[in-house]
């Protein structure tokens, strides 16, 4: 048995027979005789191979494998291995490297020191000192980037140990253990909290990403509904994924990305459960009180680093959806009255072109049963999410890195890792390009993705910043005659450009309607939509 066979029957047996990439020489030896039962995507270039193996890791909930060509393309994969890193992705990221004769004279394409590169982005990195290693170091990443805090891993592999011989005997033990595990909450901790929770007067819940991650919606309606709490999502930066109904009539909304406003937004409780979030994925410096004086705050996290870097408040360390079982099993019924709909999401105002506002509302008269949103366009993230209120798990895919490039990139993964579900991708035309070869992938591979692309002929959200930095004069924040549906269909993609809200509502429903990958740019007004 050589090294190839070995890998790949773990790959097979572990169901990870998709694999994303973008080969060079160095990677051929491990596509020799690529067999029948895998499939490969080619991305064509990097980032967008890792974005859509992230995309497709996270809505599959295998551990994806995205193969890397040696130094160069691991260097134009790292901005998307960074956003991995803050979806908790769980992501295999294989790199070739020249023959190990040819490493210590530097033949051309070595990687001089292949494991230290996509430091500090991946929870492990690392070359084998033998050939023959090569099975249990794969097999030793894939464990751990599914282990929680889930993430990216990296193996180099020299092109001549594909095919190097290994002990069958060793690599079956190596590469078929079973290696699995949540954190199951300590009781008396949660004991506390339960009691903690039944005595609070006004005690809310803040939901993160991880509850969808971990599988938990369902534990964190009952406890919501037992207790009768109100419900804040984590701030958009950092809500890579959606961990509470936000059609809910408990759902209040999503907290505002600082400090001082995150404090002021939770002033008027005494206790605030974070489940399944950092505390908090803060983003623009507006300083004030982390939380108002009386206000408590327990955070519940899988991830020991999140636990500990949070500057304030307490933290159990615990699988999100096991410790909201719990507690939503230990909590007595409140005889508060529950929360009514809090988040009206208003009427937009018309306008000539129209507000992104529009398009969301648009889309959310047209979205399809079971509809997934891959989302990037930052100037109206939060016109989206309160326009849709998706409200089934696995139904909102963000980049919670901030790195653009994700979004188009993940859509496609999603969408193939979905393909009964019917995923929307939703993107800036800036950020359109930061990807924009996976409309090639979506085309070549018959994704079935829709896009639409909002073009509002600037940077938004930096203009926007720009005032809250009081920055003026910035260069570079404006977008003219960036044709975002003639580049798709350069692609292949069958795009339409349209203007106003009826035209919008015409292109986008037929798109949805049509098979294959579609797009639809609509002209829209410029500045930021925040409902
Ligand atoms: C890889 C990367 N480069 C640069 C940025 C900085 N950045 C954040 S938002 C943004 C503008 C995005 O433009 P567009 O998609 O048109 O969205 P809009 O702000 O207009 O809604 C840029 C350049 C980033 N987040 N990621």
């Amino acid at each position: 048995m050589n090294a190839r066979e070995a890998v790949y029957e773990m790959w097979r047996e572990r169901g990870m027979t998709t694999m994303f990439g973008n080969p060079g020489s160095t990677e051929l030896p491990m596509l020799k005789e690529f067999p029948d039962d895998f499939r490969y995507v080619l991305g064509l270039q990097e980032a967008v191979a890792v974005g859509m193996a992230d995309g497709f890791a996270q809505a599959s909930g295998t551990v994806g494998h995205v193969n890397l060509h040696t130094a160069p393309g691991v260097g134009n994969g790292m901005g998307a291995i960074f956003n991995a890193q803050a979806n908790k992705t769980p992501l295999l990221v294989t790199a070739g490297q020249q023959v190990r004769s040819l490493m210590t004279l530097q033949a051309n394409l070595t990687n001089k020191d292949a494991a230290r590169m996509p430091h500090p982005l991946v929870k492990w990195s690392f070359e084998t000192a033998r050939a023959e290693d090569v099975p249990h170091a794969i097999a030793r990443g894939t464990y751990l980037a599914s282990l929680p805090p889930r993430g990216p891993v990296f193996v180099s592999v020299p092109m001549d140990d594909w095919d190097a011989e290994v002990d069958a005997d060793a690599v079956a033990r190596q590469t078929t253990r079973s290696v699995t595990g949540r954190q199951g909450p300590n009781p008396d901790q949660l004991h506390a909290l339960a009691e903690r929770l039944d005595k609070a007067d006004n005690p809310v819940l803040v939901a993160g990403p991880d509850i969808d991650a971990c599988g938990g919606w369902e534990a964190a309606v009952n406890l919501v509904e037992k207790l009768k709490l109100p419900v804040w999502a984590t701030p958009a930066p950092g809500g890579g994924r959606i961990g509470f109904p936000e059609g809910h009539p408990s759902f209040r909304g999503i907290l505002p990305p600082a400090i001082g406003p995150v404090g002021e937004t939770l002033k008027d409780h005494d206790l605030v459960i974070v489940v399944g979030s950092s505390v908090f994925p803060y983003y623009p410096n507006i300083p004030g009180p982390l939380l108002a004086e009386g206000t408590e705050l327990v955070q519940i996290t899988n991830d020991p680093d999140e636990a500990a870097r949070a500057p304030m408040g307490d933290a159990i360390l615990a699988d999100p959806a096991l410790a909201l079982e719990v507690l939503a099993f230990k909590v007595g019924e409140s005889e508060r009255e529950a929360p009514g709909e809090q988040w009206p999401a208003p009427d937009p105002e018309e306008s000539d072109p129209i507000s992104a506002s529009v398009a969301a509302a648009v889309l959310a008269d047209l979205w399809p049963e079971d509809g997934i949103l891959v989302l990037e366009s930052p100037s109206s993230t939060l016109a989206m999410r309160s326009r849709l209120k998706l409200s089934k798990p696995g139904s909102y895919y963000f980049g919670a890195g901030g790195g653009l490039g994700f979004g188009l990139s993940a859509a496609v993964g999603v969408q193939l890792a979905q393909p009964d579900r019917q995923v929307v991708c939703v993107l800036g035309e800036g950020s359109v390009q930061y990807a924009v070869t996976a409309f090639w992938t979506a085309t070549a591979y018959k994704v079935p993705l829709k896009i639409l692309v909002l073009r509002n002929e600037e940077y938004a959200i930096l203009k926007w910043f720009g005032e809250l930095e009081s920055v003026t004069g910035a260069p570079g924040l404006d977008l003219p005659a960036l044709e975002s549906a003639e580049i798709a269909r350069g692609y292949g993609v069958h795009a339409k450009r349209v203007d106003g809200r009826d035209e919008l509502h015409e292109a986008l429903g037929a798109a949805l309607a049509a098979d294959g990958p579609q797009l639809v740019e609509v002209k829209v007004a410029p500045g930021m939509a925040l409902s």
